[in-house]
């Protein structure tokens, strides 16, 4: 028999054999001994091949450390993510300071695959493992005038070199309506792989809104803050007439300097269609009853 040392393992095959055990486990699960739900992670990318670990740690935006997507792994190897804590602050009745580890602790940590679709036309398909934002946001308790989820990145120019650019106003904002915040889809993802989240990912704690472009899912955040007023975003300061605050992925809605229609797979060759709120239209699209789409961006 080969024997393969541990190092030439990618944390893709670890992660693919567990899932293969996982898979038998759903099917002693199917009998009736255990519970599904408990063993077999949601699969919200239809089937799709997932993306390797390589491209998913190794082609990043991440502009606190650098706007060039091949060098940020390295660059932020430089975070320190050890203590870290999320302050939950503004219009709700329990505000608190959460430590990451507690987070994880408190809920029960799900694995969810989604799309990850970026304004560039790029996308790939991400094992995220995660909690819900309702669940942090119930337990907090939203006022009534609350309308609003802010968040914000951390600042620290001393680690993220990037902020040290004029270019951008920083720290990273981003926000959501509650009730998007709200939705089943929104998770807070704390690993990928069956890992804990690597730095460049926006470790240790980020944003997944699988139904809109990559940008509103902010990293390494360090802030929620509910408001009233609808938040100004890092992207809507720095180019108002390009980046809006839905930004639901849409192929009818052109970027005003190139089409939506269509996106490239990391790992394919060939592009293909975008799909309208990248493929979870069902989920999501009771969300802008009334609202003109066209315009969301
Ligand atoms: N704080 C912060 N969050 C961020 C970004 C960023 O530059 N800073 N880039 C965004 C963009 S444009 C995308 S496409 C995704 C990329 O996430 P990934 O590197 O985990 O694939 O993160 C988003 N979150
Ligand atoms: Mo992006």
């Amino acid at each position: 028999m080969v024997k393969i040392s541990s190092s030439e393992i990618t944390p893709e095959e670890v992660y693919l054999d567990r899932r293969k055990f996982m898979k038998g486990l759903g099917a002693i699960a199917a009998v009736g001994l255990i519970s599904p739900s408990s063993v077999l992670p949601k699969n919200f990318s239809g089937g799709e091949e997932l993306t390797s670990f390589k491209s998913i740690t190794h082609y990043n935006n991440f502009y606190e450390f650098s706007t060039d997507k091949e060098e940020v792994a390295e660059l932020s190897e430089a975070l320190t993510t050890s203590p870290w804590a999320v302050e939950v602050t503004g219009l709700v009745e329990k505000p608190g300071k959460f430590s990451v580890d507690d987070l994880k602790s408190r809920y029960t940590q799900e694995e969810r695959i989604y799309r990850l679709r970026c304004v560039e036309g790029w996308s790939m398909v991400i094992p995220w493992t995660g909690f819900p934002v309702a669940s942090l946001l119930k337990d907090v308790q939203p006022t009534p005038k609350a309308k609003f989820v802010k968040m914000t990145t951390l600042m620290r120019p001393s680690e993220m070199k990037g902020q040290k650019s004029w270019w951008y106003e920083w720290p990273y904002v981003e926000g959501l309506r509650l009730d998007e915040a709200m939705n089943n889809l929104t998770l807070f993802a704390t690993g990928l792989y069956g890992k804990d989240l690597p730095n460049q990912n926006g470790a240790p704690i980020r944003l997944v809104v699988p139904w809109k472009y990559g940008f509103k899912s902010i990293k390494s955040i360090v802030k929620i803050e509910l408001v009233e007023e609808m938040p100004t975003s890092l992207w809507m300061k720095a180019a108002p007439s390009e980046y809006g605050f839905y930004s639901n992925v849409n192929p009818e809605v052109p970027h005003p300097r190139w089409s939506q229609k269509t996106e490239r797979r990391i790992g394919e060759f060939r592009r293909r269609r975008t799909l309208m709120f990248n493929g979870y239209e069902e989920e999501v699209s009771s969300l802008y009853t009334g609202m003109d789409l066209k315009k969301l961006f």
